[in-house]
């Protein structure tokens, strides 16, 4: 079997999305995602007019070596325009081997490592009040993971919480300006997480995300205030360039910690693992360069009791979610999978095997990554340039949004 071509398929139905379809002479196809939020023409263009040429003619099967080619055959190495690229082509050869083997990618990785990916969905409110209703809608919904986030009052719009008024939209920015203040958020994040546990009570795992806006001593402090909650974990407490700022963190609680949505490889969290810094790696399938690589980071983690916990925003696409619920289903240190829901059109336009029940997602017994894109439909939703926010301080400074 040979690899006759790939295309990349870019579509917005309701935010933007990029899939690479790798077609080969014998008929059977794959795809992968290579979405990146806000920039995604730039992997795009990556994919159409630099790596697509360099597949032509190779064996679909061979996916180490094709994805060692794309990485070191770059020269210039990481980053998450390339890594997502990267990941895109070894998810779609993954697809294509289940596909020609006639089984699930999971038994290729192993075999069923649980009965089913345990999964965390998101309640984001307004008030702590709106917060409480909609964790315990979710709890009886069969969540048994469930992550937290509310407004703090006096800060205009600000991440993982509904967005009302954009009150941040400057008419001369392509992009929303988010208010932020760590004091006002740390004297609330505690009273937060009080008045949930109080009403749903300990039968929950409970999730936050920091959203990397932190010093290492204020994430400390804010850990330390949170661990009578027994939060799963707490999220992006602090930028992670500087792995060694976590051993700050560490000195000051043992709130489990979870960070790397944003890391594109190993060598972007080798020192938080080898010095167990962390609980949970956030690495996705798409920004971490696929399944193998995403593999590679898990091997390298488990002797360290450090688990994978996947990155699974709306902004990442169906194709990822098959892909990491493969990944989350065979591998052993693979914690928990982010369940963030798409739109109704999203999910028309890429018809999938993967489903959820009693608060654990399944791949689905399709043969490949059981899921698919369905090109007409998506051809109707143009790309729209978006940004994602940027968050500022109430003196103006531009934070970590
Ligand atoms: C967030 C994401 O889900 C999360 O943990 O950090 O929603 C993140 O803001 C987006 O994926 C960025 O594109
Ligand atoms: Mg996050």
């Amino acid at each position: 079997m040979r690899i006759t071509g790939a295309r990349v398929v870019v579509t917005s139905p309701g935010r933007n999305f990029v899939t690479l379809k790798v077609e080969t002479d014998e008929g059977v196809y794959g795809v992968g995602d290579g979405t990146l939020n806000g920039r995604e023409l730039a992997v795009a263009s990556y994919l159409a007019d630099h790596v697509v040429p360099m597949l032509e003619g190779r064996d679909p099967a061979d996916i180490e070596d094709t994805w060692q080619l794309l990485y070191k055959g770059a020269y210039w190495r990481r980053g998450p325009v390339t890594m997502a690229a990267i990941a895109a082509v070894d998810m779609a050869l993954w697809d294509i081997k289940g596909k020609v083997l006639g089984t699930p990618v999971y038994n290729l990785l192993g075999g069923r490592s649980r009965k089913g990916v345990l999964c965390y969905g998101h309640a984001s409110g307004r008030t702590i009040e709106d917060t409480v209703e909609q964790v315990l809608r979710l709890r009886e919904e069969g969540y048994r993971a469930i992550r937290a986030q509310c407004v703090v009052p006096g800060i205009d719009n600000m991440y993982g919480t509904p967005r009302g008024d954009v009150s941040g939209q400057r008419p001369d920015l392509p992009f929303v300006e988010d208010g932020w203040s760590t004091e006002k958020y740390l004297r609330f994040a505690p009273e937060l997480f009080a008045r949930v546990r109080e009403a749903v009570g300990f039968d929950v795992h409970l999730l936050h995300d920091a959203h990397h806006r932190l010093t290492p001593a204020e994430a400390g402090w804010l850990g330390k205030r949170l661990e009578d909650h027994q939060l799963f974990w707490l999220e992006d407490a602090v930028p992670a360039e500087l792995q060694e700022s976590f051993r700050v963190i560490r000195q000051h609680t043992t709130t489990p910690l979870a960070v790397g949505e944003v890391f594109n490889s190993l060598y972007d969290c080798h020192q938080l693992i080898r010095e167990q810094l962390i609980d949970y790696v956030r690495a996705s399938v798409v920004h971490a360069g696929g399944i193998t690589h995403l593999r590679k980071i898990a091997h390298f983690a488990e002797p360290y009791h450090v688990r994978t916990g996947c990155h699974g925003a709306a902004d990442l696409s169906p194709v990822s979610m098959a892909a990491a619920l493969h990944y989350g289903l065979a591998t052993h240190n693979a914690a928990i999978q982010e369940y963030g829901h798409h739109s109704e059109e999203t999910l028309e336009v890429f018809p999938h095997a993967w489903s959820f029940a009693d608060g654990y997602l399944h791949p689905g017994e399709a043969p490949g990554l059981g899921v698919d894109i369905d090109e007409s439909l998506a051809a109707k939703y143009e790309y729209q340039r978006g940004y994602l926010p940027v968050s500022r301080r109430e003196d103006g400074t531009v934070g970590s949004w």
